[in-house]
């Protein structure tokens, strides 16, 4: 497992898709300075000097229905061991504190392979967050009052996914249901034509969430098509 720091980048997924024959599994990317970060459906991640932008490489032969399911559980698995705080996932890739974006994880293909892009607010203030127009975000500085070393959390990210992708498929989607704030909730389903609200019953095989729409019907969404919110809030 190596560990790569570049001062700048203009988004570490991309720059381990452009070199991804340099990468084994496991092998990780990390910086303070994004220049490009990307979110899913072609959506901006803000990732200025305050938070750290982190891709780490993984083998094809991962399943990926639960690569995502499995980076979720790996963030937060290595965040609570800097820090205690509850620490909850929003479906499908959102790591929340107290109700807000700490970090978003986007999972993409790679030649031989994956990348499981992460980004994580660190050091940023309430203010820096109302400046870029960001209501919803937050950092492990507002929450917590204190900060975390990048170095230290990128490495115990890219060591726990590699663990989390080593258990059995149940396992890993049972102790992210255990911390996914979705499952069991009245949400807003934000499609690219139609919004409306169901309620959220559970996940499906591939990681997708199962919903039942107001008119009584069953049915799954997936990440790539759809975001969520909360009835009450983000
Ligand atoms: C995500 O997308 O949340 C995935 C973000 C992944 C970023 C990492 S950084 C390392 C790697 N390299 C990359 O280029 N990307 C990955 P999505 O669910 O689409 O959410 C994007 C939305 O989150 C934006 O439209 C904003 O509303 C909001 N957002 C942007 N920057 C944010 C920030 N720093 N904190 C909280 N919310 C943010």
């Amino acid at each position: 497992m190596k560990g790569i720091y570049l001062e700048t980048v203009d988004s570490t997924n991309d720059y381990i898709k452009r070199n991804a024959d340099k990468f084994s599994h496991g092998d990780y990317l990390f910086t303070y300075s994004q220049t490009n970060g990307r979110g899913r459906r072609g959506r901006n991640w803000e990732s200025d000097s305050k938070g750290i932008a982190l891709s780490i490489f993984v083998n094809a032969d991962s399943f990926p229905e639960r690569i995502s399911l499995a980076a979720a559980n790996a963030v937060i698995r290595a965040l609570k061991k800097q820090i205690r705080m509850p620490f909850e996932i929003k479906w499908p890739n959102d790591i929340l504190l107290n109700g807000k974006k700490l970090c978003g994880i986007l999972c993409e293909n790679a030649k031989n392979g994956y990348i499981v892009g992460i980004g994580i607010n660190i050091s940023q203030t309430a203010d820096d967050f109302s400046a870029l127009s960001l209501p919803y975000a937050t950092s492990v500085f507002i929450e917590s009052g204190k900060t975390v070393s990048g170095e230290k959390i990128a490495k115990k990210i890219a060591l726990s996914l590699t663990r989390q992708l080593k258990k059995q498929k149940e396992k890993v989607f049972k102790e992210y249901s255990k911390n996914c704030a979705t499952l069991n909730k009245r949400i807003r389903v934000i499609a690219v034509d139609e919004e409306y609200e169901a309620t959220a019953l559970g996940l499906s095989e591939n990681g997708g969430l199962i919903i039942q729409t107001d008119d009584g019907k069953t049915k799954t969404v997936i990440s790539g098509e759809v975001s969520v919110r909360g009835i009450y809030g983000y």
